[in-house]
């Protein structure tokens, strides 16, 4: 599809397939030069191209080497988009500690979502992936932050996200700070059953949902 001003978000999401990255982060300089908004870049092109990685994937059409050279060339798209989705130069209104859980090493939605909480004003504390419990409980104590983001893209994985909430619950910390969670296989109706405060089906719903979180949070504790 190619915007009224002539950018075409098909051959962006298809630099993103082929894994080119280079291709990748020039369409997307292009598209922000063009005046297309950084959320339309993001769905329409780089996460549309790599929901057709996923379903080849899914299918065996794909194998692990070309889904990696697909999510270096969203990466190289991304890196444009980060400076705009984070600038905000405010005191940051909250703290969140974010991690993709023990055993999975997926990170683009949770570095999207990093960055979209960037660009709300919240400082966020990056824990990266494969965060076993100890690395997010020494973090919470170090940073003292209002949320904790957890990110899992995979079944084997989700119920980390529960063992986390449970340990945090028996420390008392879900008292002064709420549980976010997201992630593809995640649901709304998954993130309840497991004790979490919040759920984001994609960055910027996990955006408005952290920033309610953080209202509940200063009307209880002001
Ligand atoms: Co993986 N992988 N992968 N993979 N991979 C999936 C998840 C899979 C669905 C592919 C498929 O079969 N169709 C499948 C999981 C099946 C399942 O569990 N049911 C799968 C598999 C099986 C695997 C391996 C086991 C493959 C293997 O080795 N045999 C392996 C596991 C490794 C491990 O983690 N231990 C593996 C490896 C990899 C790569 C390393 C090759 C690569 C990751 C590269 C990277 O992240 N740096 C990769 C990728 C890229 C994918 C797919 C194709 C794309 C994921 C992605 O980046 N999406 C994925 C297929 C898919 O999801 N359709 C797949 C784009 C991103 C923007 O979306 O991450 O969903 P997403 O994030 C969204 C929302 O979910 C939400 O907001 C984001 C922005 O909108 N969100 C949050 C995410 N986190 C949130 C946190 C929040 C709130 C919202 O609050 C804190």
């Amino acid at each position: 599809m190619t915007t009224p001003d002539g950018f075409d978000f098909d051959a962006l999401a298809q630099a993103v397939i082929d894994g080119q990255a280079e291709t990748a982060g020039d369409l997307t300089r292009r598209a922000l030069d063009a005046g297309i908004a950084p959320a339309d870049i993001l769905e329409r092109g780089l996460i549309a191209g790599m929901r057709v990685v996923g379903v080849r994937f899914r299918d065996n059409i794909i194998f692990v080497p070309e889904v990696l050279i697909a999510a270096r060339a969203m990466k190289a798209g991304m890196a444009h988009l980060e400076p705009i989705l984070a600038a905000c130069g405010i005191e940051p209104i909250g703290t969140v500690v974010i991690g993709t859980v023990k055993g999975d090493i997926h990170d683009i939605g949770k570095n999207l979502v990093g960055m979209m909480l960037r660009g709300a004003g919240f400082r966020v504390v990056d824990l990266g992936v494969n965060v076993a419990l100890p690395k997010f409980l020494a973090a919470i104590d170090e940073h003292q932050p209002q949320i904790v983001g957890m990110s899992a893209l995979l079944t084997t994985t989700m119920g980390q996200m529960k063992t986390n909430i449970d340990a945090f619950r028996e420390r008392g910390l879900d008292r002064r700070l709420r549980v976010m969670v997201g992630g593809a296989p995640v649901s709304e109706e998954y993130a309840r059953t497991i004790g979490a405060d919040g759920y984001g089906k994609d960055a910027s719903s996990a955006v408005q949902r952290a920033q309610a979180l953080l209202d509940e949070l200063k009307a209880v504790r002001p």
